[in-house]
C-alpha cells in the first residue's frame, strides 16, 4: 500500500523546523497530515520537541499502523540526507529519558533533555518540551494519566458524535476543542504555563523559548521574552519554522492545505496511485 503523496504545490526549505506532540500510537494522531508535511518540507535542522511517540498509550493498547511507520521513516530519511535531527523526549515518550545520560544517538538523531538554538539573526532560544513546568504532570502523575484518558475518550466520542451530526446535516463540531476551551477558562493553566516557560528562559539569559506539551500553538512576547509553542499534530497540525533570515513563523498545516479533520485518517490527503 502506498502512503499519502505530497498533496500539492512546491516543496519548501527552511533553516529550522520544530514539531512536537505528534502522539504516534494514538488514534488521535494525524499521521497523514504529518506525512504530507515531512514530504514537502526540508530543513537544515529538525527539532522533535517531545511526545512524538506516545509510550503511555502504547503500553495499554497498541495502535500502530503503516502511517506511524511512515512518519518515523521520513524523519530518519531527513536525518540521513543531512538534516541535523534533535529529539527532546517529552512526558509521553519518557522511556527515552532513561537513555539521556548516555548522550545517545540513534541513526543520526541526537537525544537531548533540552537544546539551545541560535537563529540566523542571532537570537538564543531554549528548546524544551515543557512538562517540567506543568505542575499537574509533575506532582500528580495519576491525575495526568486520568486527564489523558478523559481526553482520548472525548476524542473517540467526538468521532462518533460528528458521524451522527454529519448524517443529520450539521457541520463538524469539535467536542475536544470545546472541552479544552472550558478547561482553559476554568484553570488558566495555559497562561500559567506560558509565564513559567518564559520566566525560565529569562532567568537563564535566553531571548526566547520553544516548547510544546500543552497542544496550544502560540508565538508571543511575554515580558520581553519570546514564548513559542509549536502546537501539536492531534487537533491542530502546526509546526514552527525558521526562514533563512531568522524569521520565525507558525505554520498551520491543516489550515494552509484545507485538510479536513472530519475526514477519517488517510482519506484527507490525496493518495498516491
Ligand atoms: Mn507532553
Amino acid at each position: 500500500m502506498k502512503h499519502a503523496a505530497p498533496s500539492a504545490a512546491l516543496a519548501a526549505r527552511y533553516r529550522t523546523v520544530f514539531i512536537s506532540d505528534v502522539h504516534l500510537g494514538t488514534r488521535g494522531c494525524r499521521s497523514d497530515f504529518l506525512i504530507d508535511f515531512l514530504h514537502r518540507v526540508s530543513c537544515d535542522r529538525l527539532f522533535l520537541v517531545g511526545d512524538i511517540i506516545d509510550g503511555w498509550r502504547l503500553r495499554k493498547s497498541w495502535y500502530w499502523d503503516e502511517a506511524c511507520d511512515e512518519v518515523l521513516r521520513l524523519i530518519l530519511r531527513h536525518a540521513r540526507t543531512g538534516t541535523e535531527v534533535t529529539y527532546i523526549p517529552g512526558n509521553h515518550d519518557e522511556m527515552f529519558r532513561a537513555w539521556l545520560p548516555m548522550g545517545l544517538e540513534i541513526a543520526g538523531i541526537r537525544l537531548r533533555p533540552e537544546a539551545v538554538h541560535v537563529t540566523a539573526d542571532n537570537r538564543r532560544l531554549l528548546v524544551i518540551h515543557g512538562d517540567e513546568f506543568d505542575s499537574v504532570v509533575r506532582y500528580a502523575k495519576f491525575l495526568a494519566v486520568l486527564g489523558d484518558w478523559a481526553y482520548s475518550t472525548a476524542l473517540r466520542f467526538n468521532t462518533w458524535f460528528n458521524a451522527v451530526r454529519r448524517r443529520l446535516g450539521y457541520p463538524y463540531w469539535s467536542l475536544s476543542a470545546w472541552l479544552k476551551r472550558q478547561v482553559k477558562e476554568a484553570v488558566k493553566a495555559i497562561d500559567r504555563f506560558e509565564t513559567a516557560l518564559a520566566g525560565e528562559a529569562r532567568r537563564r539569559g535566553f531571548d526566547g523559548v520553544v516548547c510544546g506539551h500543552i497542544h496550544q500553538a502560540e508565538m508571543r512576547d511575554v515580558n520581553g521574552v519570546l514564548y513559542i509553542n509549536d502546537g501539536d499534530w492531534v487537533e491542530s497540525c502546526t509546526a514552527l519554522v525558521e526562514h533563512a533570515d531568522g524569521r520565525l513563523e507558525l505554520l498551520d498545516w491543516a489550515a494552509i492545505n484545507r485538510f479536513s479533520f472530519a475526514a477519517p485518517r488517510g482519506a484527507a490527503v490525496p493518495q498516491a496511485a
